[in-house]
């Protein structure tokens, strides 16, 4: 099991803009396995390289319960939303918070995936809302800069 570190609120990695993906190779292989096992072990639903210190746009998701359905996404572009969702939300790398975000509803988004093959999905609800958090981590954007409201303990 890879784990790596999750960085926090206020290290300026996190502010950075990612970079594209050129070529599958055997460490960016690992990364996405360790993302995985990271997100997983965080028991979050999603997870982007900046927050584990790398700046390469990719990032995961699982948003099922029973952790079934894991999803990579590679150099991802957000094709058309649809819709309007308000919520909470959290994140990894603000932890023990959380804040009320609006999202679309609806997401088209291209992506590659592990074998740089490209493929489009239409994802609702809190898939949606995790891969447009995740997307925004590839361009230095946390969902802090969006809450509406305070951003609170979870216990509040
Ligand atoms: O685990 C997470 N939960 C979550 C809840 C609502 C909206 C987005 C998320 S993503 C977050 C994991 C994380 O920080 N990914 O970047
Ligand atoms: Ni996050």
């Amino acid at each position: 099991m890879g784990i790596r570190k999750i960085r926090t609120e206020g290290d300026e990695i996190l502010r950075k803009t990612s970079k594209p993906v050129t070529e599958m190779t055997l460490r960016t292989k690992a990364l996405i396995r360790d993302m995985f096992d990271t997100m997983y072990k965080a028991d979050g639903v999603g997870l982007a390289a900046p927050q584990v210190g790398i700046l390469k746009r990719i990032f995961v998701i699982d948003c099922t319960v029973d952790r079934s359905l894991p999803r990579v996404f590679i150099n991802p572009e957000i094709l058309e939303t649809e819709g309007e969702q308000t919520g909470s939300e959290g994140c990894l790398s603000v932890p023990g918070k959380h804040a009320t975000v609006t999202r679309p509803m609806k997401v088209r988004v291209r992506a590659l995936d592990e074998n740089m093959e490209e493929f489009t999905l239409t994802l609702e609800e809190l898939e949606a809302r995790c891969v447009l958090h995740e997307n925004d981590h590839l361009d230095g954007i946390l969902y802090v800069d969006k809450a509406e409201g305070p951003v609170v303990d979870n216990e509040e």
